[in-house]
């Protein structure tokens, strides 16, 4: 499955999935003569037996039949894992970076019969790679999100972005079409939109070949009602492209979207002019038997367990997430802080020759393809990295900047561990703290926000809204012990009531999201991060198989309150 609703009504999709010939790739990088086996897409290879801690590169093949000749293929992969090449019929026609942010890839004038697709995966920490390293969390291998097949004409729409506004009590909406040539000649565009029975042209425009344009327009939807967490109302909003003076749409895109405004004002954040304290969870994407390709039922199953558990928000550490995952959320009024992929970096792994090139990629990719879900009402960038120094700080400015010229319509946030040394709070509109109180310290929680409180003050953030935007400590499902040591799920269970009690009661902060939903694996290696007993982070609320432990109803009894 590829999104919860449908993208198009005139165009021709088909999702690739299914079983791919396989063959890893241990010897250089030769494509290989042979394939030995078939695994599943989306997946990960870590799931067979053979490949479960296989770190390289690895190709897939399919064999694609196309019936009408002349036709232009773009093939869209929503995530390979973690740095990708496309071959089509023996030539390179894509390559792309970063697991969690989809590319695509355009073979024109295909003619009929066999053509052979392959994907090389590889996730190995090679000398190009700034952000995927290894980490508090595992970077798998694979073709691990839906890959897309459309029939697409020359000239066609790229994307969509949407914009709600609320005007005199009105909601209006923006809308930006994306149309790219791929063809000589140059061509005049028309978009027509739909969106809840309401019709509007966006502006004409020509775009040049192998060119693209954006044409803008607005209209106001007079009945639209708004997204919010109790009603999550979503909109078909319905583009059809018209070129020239042709008759007949030759090309269309469907987005779905939600009416809601964002604002943050006297120190706390607002949705449609409401305050809102947000209560949830950081998540990885990860689970023994998916890896980091979770199937619908078990993101379902995920969403179910934190609704259960009364939580109203998910923080998508410390990457871009799955779409569907994202459809899911629009859908049920669960909140999101979507974030950038950046976990920990000090300033010498800022300093890698990609790291700017790649976190501007990401960037850019996240916006450009998750902009339109109203489930997202943060951006976050660069989870504790570092924001302590004029260094670090040069990129934080250029990676907000960038983000806000794309979007201007969220606040930005991000994760700070450094205390009192904080430099960066001033650049966000949500200050938000990484603190461990009770397990790497053994501060009271109370105490230690409202010290946190005092760094916002003097360190930029004074008068902006405030997250607890991790917490918890560990505990190993099924070490239950009355002495309460360390590690129990007894003493996890007291962390985390000791935490929720002290956050609940401070009416000044806007949000508390635990670290985390449930366990993750993370990169086997030394030193006190990657030597995690069991390599796993175990501050799960639920274990990997989504177990609950004793934390879990007390989580229940404070976001239920
Ligand atoms: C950090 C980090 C998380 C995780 C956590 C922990 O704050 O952002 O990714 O590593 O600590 O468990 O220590």
């Amino acid at each position: 499955m590829i999104r919860l609703f449908q993208t198009n009504d005139i165009r021709k999709v088909e999702e690739l999935e299914g079983m791919w010939e396989f063959a890893t790739m241990e010897s250089g990088h030769a494509i290989p003569a042979a394939y030995p086996r078939r695994l599943p897409v989306p997946g990960c290879w870590e799931n067979h037996p053979l490949y479960k801690t296989y770190r390289g590169a690895a190709a897939y093949r399919r064999r694609i039949q196309v019936k009408n000749g002349a036709t232009n293929l773009r093939f869209t992969f929503k995530g390979v894992s973690h740095t990708a090449r496309v071959i089509w019929d023996g030539v390179q026609v894509a390559s792309h970076y970063n697991a969690y942010t989809a590319f695509s890839a355009i073979v024109r004038e295909v003619p009929a019969g066999e053509h052979e697709l392959i994907v090389v995966a590889d996730n190995s920490f090679h000398e190009h790679s700034s952000l995927h390293q290894p980490n508090d969390y595992y970077s798998y291998g694979g073709i691990t999100r839906p890959v897309v097949m459309e029939e697409v004409p020359d000239v066609f729409l790229e994307r969509l972005q949407f914009t709600p506004r609320r005007v005199e009590g009105e909601w209006v909406a923006d809308v930006q079409a994306f149309v790219t040539n791929n063809g000589e000649a140059t061509s005049r565009a028309k978009v027509h939109c739909e969106l809840d029975g309401v019709y509007f042209e966006l502006e004409m425009g020509s775009v040049g070949g192998g060119q693209s344009t954006v044409l803008h327009g607005s209209a106001k939807i007079p009945g639209a009602r708004p997204w919010s967490v109790s009603t999550p109302n979503l909109y078909a909003l319905k583009a059809r492209l018209f070129l020239d003076d042709a008759v007949l749409p030759t090309d269309d895109l469907i987005e779905r979207v939600g009416f809601r405004s964002l604002t943050t004002e006297r120190g706390k954040i607002q949705l449609n002019g409401e305050d809102i304290i947000l209560k949830g969870f950081n998540r990885h994407e990860d689970h023994p038997m998916a890896g980091c390709a979770l199937p619908l039922a078990l993101m379902v199953h995920d969403l179910d367990l934190m609704e259960d558990m009364g939580a109203n928000t998910v923080r998508t550490s410390h990457y871009p997430n799955d779409e569907r995952f994202l459809d899911l959320c629009d859908e049920r009024g669960i909140l999101v802080w979507e974030e950038n992929h950046a976990r920990g970096f000090s300033i010498e792994q800022m300093r890698h020759p990609k790291f700017v090139e790649q976190c501007e990629d990401v960037n850019r990719e996240m916006v450009e393809q998750h902009a339109n879900h109203p489930s997202i009402i943060v951006w976050g960038i660069l989870n504790e990295c570092a924001s302590d120094c004029e260094e670090g700080r040069v990129h934080y400015i250029r990676q907000l900047d960038q983000i806000r010229s794309m979007d201007p319509s969220r606040p930005l946030t991000f994760a700070s561990h450094h205390r009192d040394r904080e430099m960066c709070f001033d650049l966000v509109d949500i200050v938000s703290f990484n603190l461990y109180p009770g397990w790497y310290g053994d501060e009271d929680p109370g105490e230690l926000v409202d010290q946190a409180r005092g760094w916002a003050e003097t360190g930029g953030g004074a008068g902006k809204p405030i997250i607890m935007s991790e917490f918890g400590g560990d505990g190993y499902y099924g070490y239950r012990d009355a002495s309460r040591v360390r590690g129990t799920e007894e003493r996890q269970a007291d962390i985390i009531e000791a935490n929720l009690a002290a956050y609940s009661a401070r009416s000044y902060l806007s949000g508390m999201l635990i670290w985390q939903f449930s366990d993750c694996r993370v990169t086997e290696g030394t030193g006190w991060l990657l030597s995690r007993a069991g390599t796993q982070n175990s501050k799960g609320i639920v274990d990997r198989y989504r177990r609950p432990k004793l934390a879990y109803d007390v989580v229940k009894s404070y976001f239920r309150r």
